[in-house]
């Protein structure tokens, strides 16, 4: 009853977009000065897309060989504060490095990869990923490709051996295979397996995921914001006037047009009641364990992620 609103009438989607960006604009208290600096120009793929100071990556692995501490990325909050997201930009042949350095420095665990290389015959991100049978050195980093495997008909993963001064870590990719630019994909099931898998993957590490399209905005966005909206589910965070918008609202404070377009907004919706659905019906393994979940997180969120507090426990809110 309480998710009927989302469910019936999602809040015209074609107006909150715009809302949205207006919203963001008035109150913006971002700037892209390091994106713009004579030496990191070169560094982003598209120079309407620059990351946002505020919340930037900063890199220092590897400062002292006299790499800079710039990458076209962004850090996004999760449900708990912490930084549980980077989005970034497909890398560019010059930018190889820093995805690694990025990679290696926080520890990243998964990459969400939600393009192709090539799309409509235009390079939208360098490979940096191993095939079989061939290494890929960049500088230091040395990568290969233990195994590839379809998990559905959208999506691959790769499972990557990523070696850096004597250590040697694991590395997961999933690929989103086909996912236009500006567009949605056809099946927001495969979106859900997608994050879902990458959760599986993650275990309870705390290191962020890390999300990346071409720009790193739009597709990465609704990424973000689908699994963003899982956690709030999990671990019973949904209040009863749960707000998408807010929740994209907020993404786009810490990294420009994540969520890029209206038909991408509107896909999280009907994404988002498709992973509501199934939680009610308990359909999807993933949340049967519902019931079990004792406890409503204690900590409080930082204080413009605050939702109201949602009343009682979740069998309320969901009708169990
Ligand atoms: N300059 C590009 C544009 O005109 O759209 C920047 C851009 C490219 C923005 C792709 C977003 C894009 O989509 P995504 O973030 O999903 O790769
Ligand atoms: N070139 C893209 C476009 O104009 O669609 C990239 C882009 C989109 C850049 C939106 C910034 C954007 O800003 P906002 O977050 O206000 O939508």
């Amino acid at each position: 009853s309480d998710l009927a609103p989302l469910f019936l009438s999602p809040p015209s989607p074609g107006q909150d977009i715009q809302a949205c960006s207006a919203a963001w604009k008035t109150d913006r208290v971002c700037s892209t000065e390091a994106g713009s600096l004579p030496g990191n120009v070169r560094k982003n793929r598209y120079k309407d897309v620059l990351p946002y100071d505020q919340t930037r990556v900063i890199l220092s692995l590897l400062q002292e060989e006299g790499h800079g501490d710039y990458i076209n990325g962004n850090f996004i909050r999760g449900t708990d504060g912490s930084q549980a997201y980077i989005a970034t930009q497909g890398p560019l042949p010059h930018t190889l490095l820093d995805f690694w350095r990025l990679v290696w420095e926080f520890g990243v665990k998964v990459i969400l990869m939600a393009c192709r290389e090539m799309e409509n015959g235009r390079k939208k991100c360098e490979r940096y990923w191993a095939q079989e049978q061939e290494p890929l050195q960049i500088g230091l980093f040395c990568i290969t490709l233990t195994r590839e495997t379809w998990l559905n008909s959208d999506i691959m993963l790769r499972t990557l051996r990523v070696t850096f001064q004597k250590e040697c870590r694991s590395v997961y990719q999933l690929q989103y295979m086909s996912w236009p630019d500006r567009g949605v994909p056809s099946n927001p099931e495969h979106v859900l397996t997608m994050v879902e898998e990458a959760r599986r993957l993650q275990g309870s590490g705390p290191s962020p995921l890390c999300v990346h399209c071409s720009a790193g905005c739009g597709r990465t966005g609704v990424l973000c914001t689908v699994d963003y909206v899982r956690q709030l589910l999990l671990t019973q965070m949904i209040p009863p006037n749960f707000s998408l918008f807010n929740v994209v609202l907020e993404m786009r404070k810490q990294r420009p047009a994540a969520v890029q377009t209206e038909e991408q907004y509107r896909f999280l919706y009907h994404t988002v009641a498709q992973m509501f659905f199934s939680a009610l019906q308990n359909t999807s393994p993933l949340y049967q364990n519902f019931k079990e979940v004792p406890t409503p997180p204690s900590y409080s969120l930082p204080v413009h992620h605050q939702y109201p507090q949602r009343p009682g426990p979740r069998a309320e809110v969901f009708g169990y």
